[in-house]
């Protein structure tokens, strides 16, 4: 088994937090995005969209997209469980899950890979796009405090992989001048105890 990864991109983040938390431990192969040897045809026969991570079965198979490869180590190593533990659990852990990458995470890096100097060339730049999310996440942010008013995780009593998305894509959205406001207090308890976590550095 081999995990194609890239250590500063937010979603091979997602996978080694994951993994972390669930104490399981993978070949990694670190993969170029600077140089986009994630582009070369080489990785396209891994993964046609060219996006990290990608993991690599010992059958020779691939899996990419990250919620994806964290669902393969969930059946495979159920404990501790981070996508839900009962029908209604894993649905709402799925809602919050969703709803941090459609409403977090897709606007940081939409704004990131719209007006960034780094996607020039590589993707065709959408610059009122990314100015939209740009003014879009901070209020996603104000979102997520009151969300957070009447619980410790994202999405209830647990911590989940909701929080390792909400995590993972508000840290990237330093990249577009992102922070946790002082005065988000719910925000600010679960980001301290969040990033506390020593999977969190993984
Ligand atoms: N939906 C995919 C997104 C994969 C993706 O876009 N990964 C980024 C890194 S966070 C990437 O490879 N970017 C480089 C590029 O698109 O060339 C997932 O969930 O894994």
């Amino acid at each position: 088994m081999i995990l194609y990864d890239s250590v500063h991109a937010p979603n091979p983040r997602r996978v080694r937090f994951f993994l972390a938390e669930k104490g399981v431990e993978v070949p990694v192969q670190p993969v170029d995005i600077g140089s986009a040897e994630n582009r070369k045809p080489e990785f396209l026969e891994k993964n046609e969209l060219g996006g990290l991570p990608v993991l690599e079965l010992d059958d020779g198979s691939f899996i990419a997209e990250s919620v994806a490869i964290c669902r393969y180590f969930e059946e495979t190593n159920p404990e501790p469980p981070l996508m839900g533990v009962d029908a209604a659990d894993r649905a709402r852990v799925e809602m919050w899950n969703r709803r941090m990458e459609s409403e977090i995470f897709n606007i940081v890096t939409g704004a990131f890979r719209n007006t960034h100097d780094f996607f020039k060339g590589r993707i065709t730049q959408v610059p009122a796009w990314g100015e939209q999310c740009k003014e879009w996440a901070p209020k996603k942010l104000e979102w997520l405090d009151g969300a957070l008013a009447d619980r410790p995780f994202v999405a209830g009593e647990r911590f989940t992989i909701a929080d390792i998305t909400a995590l993972c894509a508000i840290d990237f959205g330093r990249v577009i001048g992102l922070q946790v406001q002082a005065e988000q207090k719910n925000l600010t308890r679960w980001y301290e105890a969040v990033s506390s976590r020593p999977s969190s550095k993984a």
